[in-house]
C-alpha cells in the first residue's frame, strides 16, 4: 500500500548554545511517527539558505522559530499531506516551490529542512531498516566515516581570541573507527595537560565542545595540536593529522585578511603563502575555508599551491549549494565540499552536492553545526552518503556525542567497512 504523509507537527525547542531551533514531528498512513531536530550555525555564509527567525525581541531576543515552527504545521502539512512519503525529492521540490524564493526565506530554510529529515526518518521506520541504509538508495557506497575532531576552538566559536575557528585532528591511522575515536579522546585529553603545563587556564569548553584558551597566536593552536598528539603516543602525520577550518571570510575586510595575533593583514595571496608554510611545517592535511566566501581568484591560487597534497574545503565558500560547487569544479577552486544541511535546507539537495563532488572527484565532510542538537541524524547521512569524513566538534557534550555514539553503535552492527588512511591526499 502507497505510505502517505499523514500528519506534520513543527515545535520551537532549544540548541546547544540555549538558542531556539526548529523540531518536527512527521506521522505516517501507517501511524508509523518520527523526528528531527535542525541545527543552526553561529558562522554562517552569505549564500546560506535562509534560517527564519521570529524578530520578536520580547522572545530569545529576536531569536524565536514560532513563525518556522508554524509552518511546518500550517502550510506545509496542508501542501503535502496526503502525498507520498517515499518520494523524497518530489517532496523536497514540492515544499521548494510552495516557498517560492532563491533561498526558503518565505517559509524558512530550517522548517523545510526539519520536515524533510522526519519525513525520511518516518520510512525508514516504516520499512524497518535503519535511517542509513534507506538514505543510502540516493547513491554512494556506505561506509562509516572517519571523524575530523575539534581540540582546539577560537573565532566566533570561543570568544574570539585567535581568528582560526577549528583546530582538528583527524585520525586516519586506525583500522576501525572506534579505534579512531579513542585515539582522538587520548588526544583531547593530552592537549589538556599541554595547555596547563604551558599555564593556560582551563575552565570552560568552547561552543563545540573543545578547549577555548586565551592563546597567542593561530601558529601557537597548531603548535600544541602537534605537541598533544605526540604527548597522546601517536605520531603526528602519521596516524594523526591536523584540519584546520580558518573561517577567514569572518576576519576578511576591505580586501584584506586581518590576522591581529599575527600583527598585520594580508592578502589572498599572503594568506595563502602563509597556510602553505604552515603545511610545511605541521601535520595539516585539511584546510577548510582558508580564503574568503567570495574570493574565487584566490581560492583558484590557492588550489594551484595546495591542492595536489592538501584538502581544500569549501564551507562559506560553497554553503551547499549545488550551482557553487558546480562553478568550484569547472574553475578549479577548491578539492572538497564541506555539506551542511541546513545551509540547503533540504536532503535532495544535499545529496546533489554529494554526487557533484563524487563525480569530480572531490572530498566531502558531512558536517554538524556549531549550534546543535540531540538529532543524530548526520551520522546516518554521513554513513549513507559514503562521503568518508564528518565533522561534528569535539568529543564532550551530548549534542556532539549523540551523533559519535551513533556511529560506534553502526559500526558495531553494520559490518559496514571504514575508509581508514583513505581519506587523506597524498
Ligand atoms: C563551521 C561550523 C562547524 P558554524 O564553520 O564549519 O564547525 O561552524 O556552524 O558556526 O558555521
Ligand atoms: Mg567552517
Amino acid at each position: 500500500m502507497k505510505l502517505t504523509i499523514e500528519d506534520l507537527r513543527g515545535l520551537e525547542i532549544l540548541d546547544s548554545r540555549g538558542r531556539p531551533t526548529v523540531a518536527v514531528w512527521a506521522r505516517l498512513s501507517n501511524g508509523a511517527t518520527a523526528w528531527a531536530q535542525v541545527p543552526s550555525g553561529a558562522s554562517t555564509g552569505r549564500h546560506e539558505a535562509l534560517e527564519l527567525r521570529d524578530g520578536d525581541a520580547s522572545r530569545y531576543v529576536g531569536k524565536g522559530v514560532q513563525k518556522a515552527a508554524g509552518h511546518v504545521g500550517g502550510e506545509l502539512r496542508r501542501a503535502l499531506a496526503g502525498r507520498e512519503a517515499e518520494d523524497q525529492e518530489g517532496l523536497d521540490r514540492a515544499m521548494m516551490e510552495l516557498d517560492g524564493t532563491a533561498n526558503k526565506s518565505r517559509l524558512g530554510a530550517n522548517a523545510i529542512l526539519g520536515v524533510s529529515c522526519a519525513v525520511a526518518r518516518a520510512v525508514a521506520l516504516s520499512r524497518g531498516i535503519p535511517l542509513w541504509e534507506h538514505l543510502s538508495a540516493a547513491g554512494g557506497k556506505p561506509q562509516v566515516p572517519v571523524p575530523m575532531v575539534n581540540i582546539l576552538s577560537g573565532g566566533l566559536h570561543a570568544g574570539g581570541n585567535l581568528e582560526f575557528q577549528d583546530f582538528l585532528a583527524i585520525p586516519h591511522g586506525f583500522g576501525a573507527y572506534a579505534e579512531a575515536l579513542a585515539a582522538v579522546v587520548a588526544v583531547h585529553g593530552a592537549a589538556h595537560r599541554v595547555l596547563g603545563a604551558r599555564g593556560f587556564p582551563l575552565t570552560g569548553v568552547a561552543d563545540e565542545g573543545g578547549w577555548g584558551p586565551p592563546l597567542e597566536s593561530n601558529e601557537q593552536a597548531l603548535e600544541i595540536l602537534t605537541e598533544a598528539i605526540g604527548e597522546a603516543g601517536y605520531d603526528p602525520g602519521g596516524q594523526i593529522s591536523i584540519a584546520i577550518d580558518v573561517a577567514s571570510t569572518h576576519f576578511y575586510q576591505d580586501g584584506a585578511y586581518h590576522l591581529r595575533t599575527e600583527r598585520r593583514a594580508l592578502t589572498s595571496a599572503e594568506m595563502t603563502e602563509l597556510l602553505a608554510g604552515w603545511c610545511g611545517k605541521y601535520p595539516i592535511v585539511s584546510i577548510e575555508d582558508g580564503l574568503h566566501e567570495d574570493d574565487w581568484d584566490g581560492w583558484q591560487n590557492l588550489t594551484k599551491r595546495l591542492g595536489s597534497r592538501v584538502q581544500l574545503v569549501g564551507d562559506d565558500f560553497f554553503t551547499t549549494r549545488p550551482e557553487r560547487v558546480r562553478r568550484g569544479i569547472a574553475e578549479k577552486a577548491a578539492n572538497a565540499v564541506l555539506v551542511k544541511m541546513n545551509q540547503i535546507g533540504t536532503l535532495t539537495e544535499t545529496f546533489e552536492v554529494i554526487r557533484l563532488a563524487r563525480e569530480a572527484g572531490w572530498k566531502a565532510v558531512i558536517s554538524a553545526r556549531s549550534g546543535e542538537t540531540e538529532d543524530w541524524f548526520l551520522a546516518d547521512l554521513a554513513v549513507a552518503s559514503g562521503a568518508g569524513q564528518i565533522k561534528i566538534g569535539s568529543i564532550t557534550r551530548g549534542e556532539r556525542l549523540a551523533k559519535y555514539n551513533r556511529l560506534l553503535e553502526i559500526e558495531a552492527e553494520s559490518g559496514l567497512q571504514y575508509p581508514g588512511g583513505a581519506v587523506i591526499l597524498r
